[in-house]
């Protein structure tokens, strides 16, 4: 294709040689994504380094009719951030490049008397929580991917993570966003104002937009008084409903320093006591569920609040056993056995994820109802169930039988409408904090109010009408 090698070597002209990357083994790393579910075709990988340079490259695009699909540390769980497959469904398959934003990575200004923190897309996350802590505060989203996912990456997936519980979703921190729109232009929308009801808030429309409606390259966001002192235990638990009726006793004695209520099952920690090095089971026994609870906040009084909610959680009854980290060392490894449970999940194989979330009261129907449908229909299968409870979402993940690898993928279609239907049942949601991506769309889309369907293809016609941005994902025919 001479007209794509012109176009190409225009981009390199542009931005550098390095920046366009075309050789398979270069492009590999972004075009395959985290889970291994997910792998499709790229022109190329493009990788700007500033603002002016993306909106160029978008612009370019949009004159070729090849699709952009904005990538940035390549974690996210549903296919969104890697090209679709040409020998998929069909559907967003077309030329495309990935656009990287790994090169942005610049803190652009910090606020300590607004509290506000403006930072490029392809910032990593943990890179984030150093910078705020140098001037003592805290940006609270937190995540086991923090390490490599990029704040363009929470932002455009609205993440939720282990804070959620005191801090709300990224989308609540967002003050403001620079973005490329589709044609090219940049909208600065960068304000750092808490007060701002000037019209329709425009930004809020591009959080959790999984970057069909326009490329995120900076943000304002929020933050909060440092948490240096951390109190940390780990609690055995009878039952999901146990750590439900919890959730009220932890908030009255922590109060807004209650920052986390986690809940994984007994097959999870199996997963991470195999796979991780560093793990080791606090107790003597094993126990059906365990619960991690974190408060946090500048000082002592942290653990004198954990000790009382442990009173009171014991108190009220199924609570066998409890360990309180004695030390940050501790902290850490009690940590290990919740935030390893995902990769420890990955080294036995493709799992079947569900990402999903119902009102906190129906946790514990909807586990028991699954626990008797899933494993009707396909005997063995790992019920690796685990996540949030302070925020009604679980992570409903399915691995292969030990003795049967090869029969977990061509079950998962009815495995996953089995466990859809009794969410949507409980009248809760698929997509909790991952997004759509290409996994969920079409499933999500069956689920949606014609209305709401009606409103997002509004949406996304008005600012991408080519259909450039991210094709195939979020929305069915998009
Ligand atoms: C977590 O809570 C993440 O650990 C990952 O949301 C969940 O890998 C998953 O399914
Ligand atoms: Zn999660």
């Amino acid at each position: 294709m001479t007209g794509t090698d012109d176009w190409l070597d225009e981009l390199r002209a542009l931005l550098g040689d390095s920046a366009v990357l075309t050789a398979a083994a270069d492009t590999e790393r972004y075009v395959s994504d985290w889970t291994g579910r997910f792998r499709g075709e790229a022109l190329a990988v493009v990788r700007p380094a500033s603002t002016a340079e993306v909106s160029e490259v978008v612009r370019r695009c949009a004159a070729a009719r090849v699709a952009v699909v904005p990538q940035g540390g390549n974690t996210g769980l549903v296919g969104g951030g890697v090209p679709v497959a040409t020998d998929g469904d069909g559907v967003g398959a077309r030329p495309s490049v990935v656009l990287c934003l790994e090169r942005m990575r610049a803190v652009r200004a910090l606020d300590t008397v607004a509290d506000t923190v403006t930072v490029e897309a392809g910032a990593v996350l943990a890179d984030l929580h150093d910078a705020v802590a140098e001037v003592d505060r805290l940006f609270p989203v937190s995540l086991g991917s923090q390490g490599s996912c990029t704040v363009g990456g929470i932002v455009s997936t609205n993440a939720g993570g282990t804070s959620v519980l005191r801090y709300g979703m990224t989308r609540e921190l967002v003050l403001g966003l620079e973005v490329v729109l589709p044609d090219g232009r940049v909208w600065d929308g960068l304000r750092a104002l808490r007060k701002d009801n000037s019209g329709y808030d425009l930004k809020q429309l591009f959080v959790g937009a999984e970057g069909t409606l326009g490329v995120v390259t900076a943000a304002t966001l929020r933050m909060v008084p440092a948490t240096p002192r951390r109190a940390t235990a780990l609690l055995a638990l009878s039952s999901v409903r146990t750590a439900t009726d919890l959730l009220p006793v932890l908030r009255a004695a922590a109060g807004e320093q209650l920052t986390t209520w986690e809940l994984f099952n007994r097959a999870s920690l199996d997963l991470v006591l195999a796979h991780v090095p560093a793990a080791r089971d606090p107790f003597a026994r094993p126990y059906a569920w365990y619960g991690l609870v974190e408060v946090a906040g500048g000082g002592d009084e942290v653990d004198a609040r954990l000790e009382a909610a442990l009173a009171d959680a014991v108190e009220a009854g199924g609570v066998p056993d409890a360990v309180v980290a004695g030390s940050p060392a501790q902290r850490e490894v009690l940590w290990l056995l919740r935030e390893g449970i995902s990769e420890a999940q990955r080294v036995e194989g493709v799992a079947v994820k569900h990402d999903v979330s119902v009102p906190i009261a129906s946790l514990a129907e909807l586990v028991a109802r699954l626990e008797e449908r899933v494993p009707a229909l396909l005997p063995g299968v790992r019920l690796i169930t685990y996540g949030h409870v302070g925020d009604g979402n679980l992570h409903y993940n399915l691995s292969a039988p030990v003795e049967a690898p090869g029969s977990l993928l061509p079950a998962s279609e009815e495995l996953t409408a089995a466990v859809y239907a009794v969410v949507a049942d409980l009248g809760g949601s698929i997509s909790a904090e991952h997004g759509l991506g290409v996994l969920k769309r079409d499933a999500a889309a069956g689920l949606t109010a014609a209305v709401e369907l009606d409103l997002m293809r509004a949406v996304k016609s008005a600012l991408d009408p080519l259909g450039l941005m991210n094709p195939g994902k979020v929305l069915p025919d998009g």
